[in-house]
């Protein structure tokens, strides 16, 4: 059974699967160019996507695209607040709020959100761990070597997916000495995060190698991982392949499906859980 338990939450992802919107207010997101901006836009794209079927809105305020400006803690604030306030009460979604600072992630939580999505780790900032413990919050803990502005300077590994499964491991213990229970723990590979091309498509390959010890998250939605493969920087062009791209890591154990776009993926998600629910008789064709 893999079930993830936080708060009030106890969810079984065994055979269903969850799916994450993505909520950017921040005006250099890579792939939303900062058309969500503003609140009310922000506010209203969520609902769009809970009424579209998103299990779970990621709420973000700084962009940790490749070389992003750092966001102060103040204008984060500024961005995120209003927003988790609206939709906290007015939808029955979940919450996470994506930040990498302490600070942010404890106002987002008195705020109303139920899970912390730190693309860190829980490692880039020294009060996360301990505001963890203190409270019962969901938690991404991702894979990412370096920092967003320094992540894709010359990635290195001897051996992609074992060096991420190790980290998943030493986290997971170091987390439960902090007085983190790993059962409120998902584990992210972090597409696109210190990793080229060759290491992000080893990684979706071999995603199966990844699963198991937690539910496994991952978000490769519009990244330029599939601009690079299909040779085109349309942003048009990403919605397919992430499409193909769920249906794949779903079946390769993922659980947790960050994505922009959530009708689509939500009916791959589905269609491959009933495929992979399946175990009668052969239908002959
Ligand atoms: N990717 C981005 C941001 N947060 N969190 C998790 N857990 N996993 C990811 O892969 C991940 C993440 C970057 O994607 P996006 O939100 O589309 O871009 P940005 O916020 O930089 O505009």
């Amino acid at each position: 059974m893999l079930r993830w338990r936080f708060g009030t939450h106890d969810l079984d992802l065994t055979d269903r699967g969850l799916i994450m919107g993505i909520v950017n207010v921040t005006p250099d997101s890579f792939s939303d160019g900062g058309r969500f901006n503003d609140h009310g836009r922000a506010v209203e794209h969520a609902f769009t996507l809970v009424a579209e079927g998103a299990d779970i809105l990621d709420i973000g305020g700084e962009s940790t695209r490749p070389g992003a400006e750092p966001v102060d803690e103040a204008e984060e604030l500024r961005r995120v607040l209003p927003v988790i306030r609206a939709v906290r009460s007015q939808t029955k979604a979940l919450i996470s709020i994506d930040t990498m600072k302490a600070s942010v992630a404890r106002a987002a939580l008195d705020a109303g959100a139920d899970i912390i999505n730190d693309v860190t780790g829980l490692r880039g900032d020294s009060a996360m761990p301990r505001l963890a413990a203190e409270t019962t919050a969901g938690l991404v803990v991702m894979h990412m070597t370096g920092t967003p502005q320094t992540m894709q300077a010359n990635p290195h590994y001897e051996d992609v997916v074992a060096e991420v499964r190790g980290y998943f491991e030493r986290r997971l213990r170091v987390l439960e000495a902090e007085g983190i229970a790993p059962e409120r723990v998902v584990l992210d590979p972090g597409f696109g995060f210190g990793k080229t091309l060759e290491h992000n498509l080893v990684l979706m390959r071999d995603l199966d190698q990844l699963a198991g010890m937690r539910p496994l998250l991952i978000g490769v939605s519009r990244k330029s991982m599939i601009a690079k493969v299909l040779r085109s920087d349309a942003m048009e062009d990403r919605f397919w392949p992430t499409v193909a791209l769920t249906a794949r890591a779903r079946e390769n154990g993922a659980r947790i499906i960050r994505v922009h776009d959530v009708k689509a993926n939500r009916e791959a998600l589905r269609m491959t859980e009933a495929v992979l629910k399946e175990s009668g008789p052969q239908v002959a064709i």
